[in-house]
């Protein structure tokens, strides 16, 4: 198994509202205690010089954790602060452009929610692809119909390069997932804002 495809199983997106308990750098640092393997930094309305700030703090929590860190649609603030990846949907900035700016040593994740989206996946530019939305969430109102595990598994089979589902998973849907072929399992609000986040993220690796 590549160190990306590793990495991938247990990703941790981070959402600044449903992380206001404990806040997202505690998150981050009970999550991958209880067994997350990738972390990306999703915040929307963060300002950029916020973001590369908390981008850099992130850093030190993961330091010496193999736990990669990557920015979600801000390529510029992944740059700035010499993140590990970042990770683009369909509206952001080109994937060829993100890989521009990264350059070749940084991952770069691509969301795909349909058939038409995987099969445009430029080659030797993406290094894996977030599929999804498997069921509907509230943490992203904004997606297109959620494509279930039979959807996943069609868009898997398509995908050139390692693939991660996202969307309403819980840590008993961990076996749906590794059927439907795709490496890793992404989680919103099944680790943040949890009581425990630590015994959250552990119940997805049981
Ligand atoms: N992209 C597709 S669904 C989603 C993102 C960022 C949110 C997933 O959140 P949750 O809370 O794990 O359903
Ligand atoms: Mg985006």
């Amino acid at each position: 198994m590549t160190p990306l495809r590793q990495s991938l199983r247990l990703y941790l997106v981070t959402d600044p509202h449903l992380c206001c308990g404990v806040g997202v750098i505690e998150t981050v640092r009970q999550a991958v205690a209880g067994g997350v393997s990738m972390v990306q930094l999703r915040d929307k309305d963060a300002r950029r010089e916020d973001r590369v700030a908390l981008a850099l703090a992130l850093k030190e929590v993961l330091q010496g954790s193999g736990v990669p860190l990557l920015i979600n649609d801000d390529v510029e603030a992944a740059v700035a602060a010499d993140a590990d990846g970042a990770h683009i949907g369909q509206d952001d900035m080109t994937p060829a452009r993100a890989r521009a700016r990264l350059g070749p040593g940084k991952i770069l994740g691509l969301s795909c929610e349909t058939e038409l989206a995987v099969r445009a996946v430029p080659p030797g530019v993406v290094d894996y692809l977030g599929l999804g939305p498997v069921f509907g969430t509230r943490t992203k109102t904004d997606h297109k119909a959620p494509i279930g595990f039979d959807g996943l598994a069609q868009l898997v089979a398509l995908s050139p390069v390692p693939a991660v589902a996202i969307g309403g998973l819980k840590a008993d849907h961990q076996k749906a997932v590794r059927d439907s072929g795709a490496d890793g399992l992404a989680a919103v609000s099944a680790i943040c804002g949890q009581p425990d986040v630590r015994a959250a993220a552990r119940a997805f690796s049981r």
